[in-house]
């Protein structure tokens, strides 16, 4: 159905049980995004499904494991969540360059996903790395100087 596909997840509506993404009942069900380019990811938001007076949806997603995989697939950082945590699940995340994030199930079971929300900042161009390493060198330059008047 429409209203389940993958990118009800990242349709910019947080809550409703027509925004969200809803795979079959299958083992280590999973959903991901392509960022298309590295980004630096300082913050994921998972919005859980919440079915009002039935807490088993809710449970659904637990445990599962939180990936950001660099372009080539390998895992950047990853961090796996065992126990119930009431949504939005907000990770804070050491600065890690990758481009894709992905979440996935560790056991058979439907995954329901209201939204994913990651919060990133382009990688800086090489061009851009060198002037803010000299602006930083200069800058320790300066304090050094500074001290010792
Ligand atoms: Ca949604």
């Amino acid at each position: 159905m429409d209203h389940f596909r993958a990118y009800k997840a990242i349709d910019n509506i947080i809550a409703g049980e027509t925004n969200m993404s809803h795979t079959s009942y299958e083992l280590c069900p999973w959903w991901e995004v392509d960022l298309i380019d590295d980004y630096i990811i300082d913050e994921i938001v998972i919005w859980n499904r919440i079915y009002p007076g039935d807490d088993t949806v809710e449970n659904r997603l637990f445990p599962f494991t939180l990936y950001i995989l660099e372009n080539d697939r390998s895992v950047a950082w990853s961090e796996s969540i065992t126990q119930f945590q009431n949504t939005p699940l907000v990770f804070s995340i050491p600065d890690v360059v990758g481009q894709h994030v992905r979440i996935q199930l560790d056991s058979q079971e439907w995954l329901n996903l209201y939204e994913v929300q990651v919060f990133a900042q382009p990688v800086p161009e090489p061009c851009t790395m060198l002037l803010l390493g000299t602006g930083l060198a200069g800058l320790g330059l300066y304090r050094k100087k500074k001290g010792k008047v």
